[in-house]
């Protein structure tokens, strides 16, 4: 059994002005990708204190450099399925914000007619599988996937992210026996944010390099910063090129941040604000591509102003079309629906 330890400095620092296996065209895109999820996070929290969103809403604030690079290590056809924090997932997969708003704000325009909401959208022809509400549902799901895929032996992996709390339950291991047993293409990722609503992995969890209880199945990993773009993205190529060998599952334990609470009520007691502060100021994931870029010369202030305004243009033009996007029909209670 092969296991490594990441955190390798895949990425230099800003001053250096050299950006290290990756365009500048792809540089620009991740800036634009982690851009879009902010913005629209934010928008969506607008939306929820205007009493356009109901129910639950767990915003992907602070975590976007996760998706984004993992996307960049992914190929068409590859499948993803994670929890109730899946805005973020879905638009780096390529869905619609015009969609996803509508149905967060539970309208016909949405991904599932605005019967679902925030936490349960699919989208077969992006290969989403959701949006699931159960913690650590999703892994099980994500081995079933991978198992398909072994089955007609087409070559695709799926990424199967949860959260560090989610990795504290029986049937991610469940899912690891059976993984590895069959040999199953499936990326494991922890997204670990270290904090499962208000209990911090420290009050929660023993051991808590997630990623080495892999070893007890044989299965590889690695620690990711996974506030740093570049080292997902190699990371997680890593990991698809060993599910793709054939050699069965990998676990990613990416290292993460929350800015904002777990849900959209949350008493915020179980750290400080300083904390907080301190993540955003030192460790911001966009901050860091920005840096990259400017320091570099490879975008100018004014390039980047540019992409703000059309990010900005993108989010409220899907808050508008969610906005005027009708309430579903009420024949519509009896569609897709398994009696
Ligand atoms: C089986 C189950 N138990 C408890 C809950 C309530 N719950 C919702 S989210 C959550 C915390 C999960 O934390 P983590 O896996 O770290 O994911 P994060 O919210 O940090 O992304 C809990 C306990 C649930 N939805 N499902
Ligand atoms: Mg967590």
């Amino acid at each position: 059994m092969a296991t490594a330890t990441a955190a390798q400095a895949e990425t230099p620092s800003p001053e250096s002005g050299a950006i290290p296996n990756v365009s500048k065209d792809e540089l620009l895109k991740f800036y634009r990708e982690m851009l879009l999820i902010r913005r629209f996070e934010e928008k969506a929290g607008q939306l929820y204190g205007m009493g356009l969103i109901g129910g639950f809403c767990h915003l992907y604030i602070g975590q976007e450099a996760v998706v984004v690079g993992l996307e960049a290590a992914a190929e068409e056809g590859d499948k993803r399925v994670t929890s109730y924090r899946d805005h973020g997932h879905m638009l780096a997969c390529g869905m619609e914000a015009r969609g996803v708003m509508a149905e967060l704000t539970g309208r016909s325009g949405g991904y599932s007619r605005g019967k679902g909401g925030s936490m349960h959208m699919f989208s077969k022809e992006r290969h989403f599988y959701g949006g699931h509400g159960i913690v650590a549902a999703q892994v099980p799901i994500g081995a079933g996937l991978a198992f398909a895929d072994r089955y007609l032996g087409n070559g695709r992996v799926t990424f199967a992210y949860f959260g560090d709390g989610a990795a504290n339950q029986g049937q991610v291991y469940e899912s690891y026996n059976m993984a590895q047993l069959w040999s199953l293409p499936v990326v494991f990722v922890i997204e670990n944010n270290q904090y499962a609503m208000g209990t911090s992995v420290k009050r929660s969890t023993m051991s808590r390099t997630y990623w080495e209880r892999g070893a007890a199945y044989g299965i590889s990993g690695e620690e990711v910063d996974g506030m740093d773009v570049l080292a997902v993205k190699a990371a997680g190529e890593r990991a698809v090129a060993h599910c793709r060998s054939g050699a069965g599952p990998y676990i990613l334990e990416v290292k993460t941040y929350r800015y904002r609470g777990h849900s959209m009520s949350d008493p915020a007691k179980y750290r400080t604000r300083e904390e907080v502060q301190k993540m955003k100021e030192e460790r911001d994931p966009i901050e860091h591509v920005r840096a990259l870029l400017l320091t570099g010369n490879h975008a100018t202030e004014d390039e980047l102003k540019a992409i703000d305004r059309e990010i900005k243009e993108i989010v409220n033009d899907s808050a508008e079309f969610a906005k005027e996007s009708p309430e579903p029909d009420v024949a519509e209670l009896w569609t897709d629906v398994v009696a």
